[in-house]
């Protein structure tokens, strides 16, 4: 892996969360998109040497909304910024690790993005993130 390019977290009330990070902690907001394919609207939060995704669900079943659900509010995933997913991705497999996913799907910001089954991860969500050239993050 690269580095971590950001940290995802599972919130209920995306307005009055964005207040806390904007306002109470003085940080920048990036951007704010919905994501229909992982159903949630999410905001990204510049926090300096690294970024805060927001994560609010759209709807009831989207692995967000039945993360809250199980877990309640709080870090959901934290994503590893790569510059060869696929390569990346193959590696990993044939090293034993779960993969949500064999193929990369379009994430926030258009990058490619790819997920890592918490059970061969002892216990913590990993996503691969590629960014886009043309993306907003
Ligand atoms: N972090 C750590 N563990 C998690 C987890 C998370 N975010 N989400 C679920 N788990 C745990 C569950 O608690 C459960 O553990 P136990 O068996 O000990 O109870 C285990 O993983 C399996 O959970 P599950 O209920 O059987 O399966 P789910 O239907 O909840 O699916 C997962 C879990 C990870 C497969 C699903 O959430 C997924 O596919 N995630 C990838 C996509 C995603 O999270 N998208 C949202 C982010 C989008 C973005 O970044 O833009």
């Amino acid at each position: 892996m690269e580095k971590v390019d950001h940290i995802g977290i599972a919130v209920t009330n995306m307005d009055e969360s964005i207040h806390y990070y904007i306002h109470t902690l003085g940080l920048k907001l990036i951007a704010i998109e919905e994501v229909e394919s992982q159903k949630v609207r999410v905001a990204f939060i510049d926090a300096g040497n690294i970024k805060f995704e927001l994560l609010e669900p759209i709807g009831e079943d989207g692995p967000v909304s039945k993360f809250i659900a199980k877990r309640g509010v709080g870090v959901h995933h934290i994503a590893f910024g790569v510059s060869d997913i696929r390569t990346r991705l193959s590696e990993l497999k044939e090293k034993g690790v779960q993969l949500l996913q064999d193929e990369p799907k379009i994430g926030a910001g258009g990058a490619e993005v790819a997920f890592l089954h918490p059970k061969s991860s002892y216990g913590v969500l990993y996503e691969l993130c590629q960014k886009s050239s043309k993306g907003t993050q």
